[in-house]
């Protein structure tokens, strides 16, 4: 994708979320941008994909249906219970086919951001923890403490995002996607690891 071209998302993007989605997609783009250089990873590729994460954030749920319904993108039952998570699956295939992305990992990294999964790449990380961090987000419980962890070890950022995330659904009765379950096992056990 050439810099050029991410201006035409940033504008197709303000076009089809709303005012505050949009802020936050910014601040998305420009944090995951940021931790990219703090890793010595490609930036611009994180801005993209930073761009992108929500791409599908702002459709109706009976769209998201649709779509995955007419591409045979599988919907699990939490997914039919809780339809915004299908954002991330249909993101992903918007930022394809609509958006015209061809590189797997900044696909992969909307795929992901939601629940992530064991084994997730750096930009994967990198977008899902500048997802949580950006400075429009305001109600999360550590959010300084996250916010300059993230800057200084990514995985234990990353621990701590899928330890909290899971305490607040449990707190609120949400309803806990395997995937957010297993994620946070997988990287639990890495901490030990070392
Ligand atoms: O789309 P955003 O709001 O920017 O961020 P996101 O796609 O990471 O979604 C955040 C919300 O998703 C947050 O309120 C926690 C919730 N979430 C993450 N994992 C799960 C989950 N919600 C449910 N019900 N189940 C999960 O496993
Ligand atoms: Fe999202
Ligand atoms: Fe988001």
């Amino acid at each position: 994708m050439k810099a050029k071209d991410i201006g035409k998302i940033r504008k197709a993007m303000e076009k089809t979320l709303d005012e505050k989605r949009y802020e936050h997609t910014l601040g998305v783009a420009y944090t995951a941008a940021a931790l990219a250089m703090c890793y010595g990873s490609n930036a611009k590729q994180a801005e993209l994909a930073g761009l992108l994460h929500d791409c599908a954030k702002c459709m109706d749920n009976s769209k998201k249906i649709n779509i995955c319904k007419k591409h045979n993108i599988s919907i699990s039952e939490i997914e039919y219970q809780n339809p915004f998570l299908l954002h991330a699956k249909v993101g992903s295939f918007l930022a394809m086919e609509k958006y015209g992305i061809r590189d797997k990992e900044i696909i992969n990294a909307i795929l992901n951001h939601t629940t992530g999964r064991p084994g997730m790449s750096e930009l994967e990380k990198i977008v899902y923890i500048a997802d949580y961090i950006e400075p429009n987000r305001k109600q999360a419980p550590n959010l300084s403490v996250i916010r300059k962890l993230a800057f200084q070890d990514l995985d234990a950022a990353l621990l701590k995002i899928l330890e909290d995330t899971l305490f607040y659904l449990n707190t609120v009765d949400g309803e806990i996607d395997p995937m957010t379950q297993k994620t946070y096992e997988y990287y639990k056990k890495e901490a030990q690891k070392v």
